[in-house]
């Protein structure tokens, strides 16, 4: 019986569609693999997650993500919105209500890309990347909320940055992928960039610039995805390097440089051209969050999958090559 209907499937459908095949038949269920437990990468196995960023606020990790939803065997990015997940050790996810889309940004076309959440004063502020409607290329805007679930709200109803406002490349999506951090004197910074890297001070509202755009220094083969932390002392600020990408870093004691180049982090992620990391530290320990397309066949550097491994600081502040693994990270304490 089993060996009849699974011959009848196309062979993607024998592989792909199994669960659901034999979920619609108890007799074949009985033969079904159990469903995976929580744990493990991808991270989250339900829907496709592109360009994490992670917001640490107390005992909980907030996870925001990108969504691909171009259909296989399509090879372009096809992204509408941003999800948001949360999680109390790095194992277990719960998934939020959509809290963001591009059609919440009345300036916007389309194209949620890469963004990334910081709170400041009891407000949440997501820095996101989008096509602009009416001025040619990418654009970051910003949206606010009270919670760091949301509801979210375009916190400007204008973009934060333009492709006219910035000239080191002639490329029109050279605004992209927003990070943020706030420095020990309470001054905010924006990264973000594609070819060239960006970066402008933010005034304490978190919404407008408060300077010139100036061009980061120091980051050889940079090609997009900047992630500014900090951690013991030193800002890192990582990034895609080269294309299909792996992620360099550079490390600094001031986020307006001099960067000190130090390699490569992580090498190309499984099946797909993009990686995208963020670095977060929680309950004691420090993590790579990033994205490869490996959820299933049908995984692609456009539909891509969020994965989590283990960061490893060495003594002198420097950083030990990712291990991307299958098992992922245990359940943080
Ligand atoms: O998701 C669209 C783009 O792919 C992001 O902006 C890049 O960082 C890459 O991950």
């Amino acid at each position: 019986m089993l060996r009849r209907i699974l011959s009848s499937l196309p062979p993607a459908a024998r592989l792909a569609g199994l669960g659901i095949v034999l979920a619609a038949s108890p007799a074949l269920a009985q033969t079904a693999a159990p469903a995976p437990a929580a744990g493990g990468n991808p991270i989250i196995k339900t829907k496709y997650t592109a360009d994490p960023a992670a917001l640490v606020q107390g005992g909980t990790v907030y996870l925001y993500t990108g969504h691909d939803v171009a259909p296989a065997p399509q090879e372009r990015y096809e992204m509408h919105e941003w999800l948001c997940f949360s999680s109390k050790d790095m194992v277990n996810w719960t998934e939020h209500p959509v809290p963001l889309k591009v059609s919440d940004f009345t300036w916007a076309k389309d194209d949620a890309w890469a963004s990334q959440v910081i709170a400041r004063n009891g407000k949440f502020y997501w820095y996101l990347a989008m096509e602009h409607g009416t001025i040619r290329g990418k654009a970051i805007g910003v949206a606010v909320a009270d919670n760091p679930v949301g509801p979210f709200k375009d916190a400007r109803g204008s973009a934060l940055i333009t492709n006219d406002m910035t000239k080191a490349t002639g490329i029109s999506w050279d605004d992209i992928d927003p990070t943020v951090i706030i420095d020990k004197g309470g001054q905010a910074y924006l990264f973000w960039g594609n070819t060239a890297c960006y970066y402008a001070k933010l005034k304490a509202n978190m919404t407008e610039l408060d300077g010139p755009i100036q061009t980061v220094q120091g980051l050889p083969r940079f090609t997009e995805a900047p992630w500014v932390h900090e951690h013991g002392g030193w800002y890192y600020l990582s990034y895609a390097t080269e294309f299909p990408e792996k992620i360099a870093y550079a490390m600094s004691r001031s986020l307006e440089g001099p960067w000190q180049y130090k390699g490569l982090l992580n090498e190309i992620a499984g099946n797909s051209n993009t990686n995208h990391q963020a670095i977060i530290d929680f309950k004691g320990k420090s993590y790579f969050i990033y994205h490869n397309g490996g959820m299933n066949e049908k995984g692609s550097s456009y539909r891509r999958s969020v994965c989590i491994d283990y960061l490893n600081y060495n003594k002198d502040g420097t950083i030990q090559r990712v291990r991307m693994t299958t098992e992922g990270v245990s359940a943080a304490k």
